[in-house]
């Protein structure tokens, strides 16, 4: 195996790529030019851009049916490290790490962020795990957590979640994201309004843990574990507690969690609007999964959701900084591909999204010229941006072609031969 983190094998690699990256490069800077875009300006913010690696991608996920492990899965945090120093050094883009617990759990925070540092990582938003049992724990989550109606079952989950903020707050973290499966699966299972109650006031024990810097994110779900009701179900439920806890919660919008075909960049702009978009996991779906690959399915829905973060940003929202993290689940792909390549359609709808002529778009919108307005968006969409997001990653040291570089330094197979599988590994979601 080569180390696909190291400079030199890397510049080798982009050797080959270059001479074709260089001309196609310059041919979409022509391009932009008469367009009267400069290339340049695209390069430097997308190569600022950076969404954290999810510990649990890792790891091969599965499905309720099965889970197949991969060859050379990480067996714990500490492998997992070495897996995203690899996608950070070929994309440049990944450079933290969102840790979940207990999952992730170790007995030297000190010392793995010490590690992670020298790997060139940090860490992201925590995430607490009330949605399954852990061994010796001594009450059950079967019927909630943090809502449950036994008070004893809540009182242990805050602390899991208090727990995670002391976790937290020695690797550098500065965020908590607060995701529960609790609801019903039947009408009558629950109170639907007393679920509530009791998740508010479980959130402003969490709440009132935090460090002044911090931020808790809430995630809404639709459904799963919860077939009939979960209790923070949608946007509109996870914003009504994020105002009613505090200016330190806001709202995440994990792009898997909506029924189909809803409008998720409307639910962007309107948490926008009120100041409460606190960040992402960027996935995608295609019926009821969460966890597929981003921009995979969907690419025109990522690129709209993009130009909202744009559009944003171009009209100077204040305190306007959402947490970008993935949040996907790899079944049948090798975890490091899929987000390797992930990270990069973030980067494909950003650079396209910056690509959109405001100053038209806005023209067309006032004088209700619907399909100049359409085609204003879409002309940025159809732009093929790939040299672009190559030289981004080129000039931040990073590989022209990750995914061939990747497979080249023969990674996988030595992690295969290094990493023997053990039973109840901690890698991907069942
Ligand atoms: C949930 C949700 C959470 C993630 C878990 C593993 O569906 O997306 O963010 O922590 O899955
Ligand atoms: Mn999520
Ligand atoms: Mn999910």
């Amino acid at each position: 195996m080569t180390d696909p983190t190291n400079p030199q094998f890397i510049r080798d690699s982009n050797a080959q790529a270059l001479a074709a990256h260089q001309a196609d490069y310059d041919a979409l800077g022509a391009q932009l030019q008469r367009l009267g875009r400069d290339i340049e300006s695209v390069v430097d913010a997308v190569s600022r851009f950076a969404v954290a690696i999810p510990s649990w991608g890792v790891g091969t996920g599965g499905t309720r049916f099965a889970r197949f492990p991969g060859p050379g899965e990480p067996r714990n945090v500490y492998e997992k490290l070495e897996d995203c120093a690899v996608i950070q050094a070929l994309t440049r883009a990944t450079p933290a790490v969102s840790l979940h617990l207990p999952w992730d759990r170790t007995g030297d925070y000190a010392q793995l962020r010490e590690v992670a540092s020298g790997l060139g990582l940090a860490f992201d938003a925590m995430n607490s795990n009330t949605f399954q049992d852990q061994t010796g724990q001594p009450h059950s989550y079967k019927f909630g957590s943090i809502t449950h109606t036994d008070r004893a079952t809540r009182e242990q989950a805050i602390a899991h979640n208090i727990d995670c903020i002391q976790a937290g707050k020695q690797l550098g973290s500065r965020a908590l994201t607060l995701w529960v499966g609790d609801g019903a699966n039947f009408p009558g299972q629950h109170h639907l309004t007393r679920a509530f109650e009791r998740y508010l006031e479980s959130a402003k024990q969490i709440y009132a843990a935090l460090p002044p810097d911090w931020t808790l994110l809430l995630e809404h779900k639709m459904y799963e574990p919860a077939f009939y009701a979960s209790v923070i179900q949608d946007w509109g439920t996870s914003l009504l507690a994020a105002q009613s806890l505090g200016p330190q919660a806001r709202c995440l919008v994990d792009l898997g969690h909506h029924a189909p075909n809803v409008n998720i960049e409307m639910i962007v702009a309107r948490l926008i609007y009120a100041g409460k978009l606190g960040g992402f996991h960027f996935n995608d779906s295609k019926y009821g999964d969460d966890d597929l690959d981003a921009g995979s399915i969907e690419p025109f829905r990522l690129f709209l959701v993009f130009d909202q973060l744009v559009d944003a940003q171009y009209r100077r929202v204040s305190s306007f900084s959402p947490a970008y993290m993935l949040d996907q689940s790899h079944n049948v792909t090798d975890p490091i591909e899929s987000l390797m390549s992930s990270a990069i359609e973030l980067q494909r709808a950003f650079a396209q999204a910056l690509l959109v002529d405001r100053e038209a778009l806005s023209q067309h919108q006032h004088s209700n010229d619907v399909l100049l307005a359409a085609q204003t968006l879409k002309r940025a969409f159809t732009l093929d941006v790939h040299p672009i997001l190559c030289e981004a990653r080129r000039r931040r040291g990073g590989a022209i072609d990750p995914i061939h570089t990747y497979r080249r330094s023969g990674y996988r197979a030595a992690r295969a031969q290094a990493r023997p599988a053990v039973a109840g590994s901690g890698s991907g979601i069942v």
